[in-house]
């Protein structure tokens, strides 16, 4: 059995992708709460892993040669995981292509994209038209073009892998991007399966009870929504 992985975590789409996998390895890991409401994502110690403040970040207390070895930003740590446990990230070329290509889709362009459609739409102070609709008709682009890669398929590459645990948080709040699953019946039958699998659930439920609504949270939008260069 290896020594538990160190999880810096915080319950967010970009979180769960890390808490799925390790549930998904069945590996032992231990969960260090990053309350980054609250502003733990500047600590010194954090930063010293992650230095662009902001989780989820891993220790591998086992990593190449028997050392340590940390990492940040959530695709790294899923190659990392994959690679590692040889696991969810196929070795065969081809097959390792297509699962980068919709991990690097998500974390370059689903990811962020939502993640602006949930600021304009639920936190930004006043209300942005063009903003909402921006990311909003991006997202809206996105979720086809998944849609369309998932016609006839069941995963986005040739089995279930890194690139749908990096996905499937985000398609969670739908809702709150202003999209509605109907209008993509593939994307909504795969959210169907992987979200039925267990090891998903017990991701995804993994510090629920810490989540908080930040839009009613003033100090909380001060901590996320003011950031310069320090
Ligand atoms: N590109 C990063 C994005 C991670 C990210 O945006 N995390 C957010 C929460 S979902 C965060 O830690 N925010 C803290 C902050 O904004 O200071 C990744 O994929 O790991």
């Amino acid at each position: 059995m290896s020594a538990p992985i160190e999880l810096h975590y915080w319950p967010t789409p970009n979180g769960w992708k890390i808490s799925i996998m390790l549930e998904e390895l069945g590996v032992p890991y231990t969960v260090n709460y990053v309350n980054i409401g609250a502003g733990d994502q500047f600590k010194p110690e954090f930063l010293a892993i992650a230095p662009n403040n902001r989780m989820p970040a891993i220790v591998d207390p086992e990593g190449p040669d028997g050392k340590p070895i940390s990492v940040f930003e959530s695709g790294a740590i899923l190659q990392y995981l994959g690679r590692k446990f040889a696991r969810f990230y196929p070795t065969d070329e081809r097959q390792r292509v297509a699962v980068e290509e919709w991990l690097f889709w998500q974390v370059g362009g689903l990811g962020p994209m939502a993640g602006q459609a949930h600021h304009f739409r639920q936190y930004a102070p006043e209300r942005v038209e063009y903003g909402i609709n921006r990311y909003t008709n991006e997202v809206n682009r996105l979720y086809g073009v998944m849609d369309r890669r998932l016609a006839g398929r069941d995963y986005l590459a040739d089995a279930y892998s890194i690139a749908d645990m990096a996905s499937i948080g985000w398609i969670v709040p739908h809702e709150r991007q202003g999209q509605s699953l109907d209008d993509f019946p593939n994307l909504k039958s795969w959210f169907e399966r992987v979200k039925s699998r267990p090891a998903v659930q017990k991701g995804l439920a993994v510090g629920e009870e810490r989540r908080s609504n930040i839009s009613e949270d003033k100090n909380a939008q001060s901590v996320l929504f003011n950031q310069r260069a320090r």
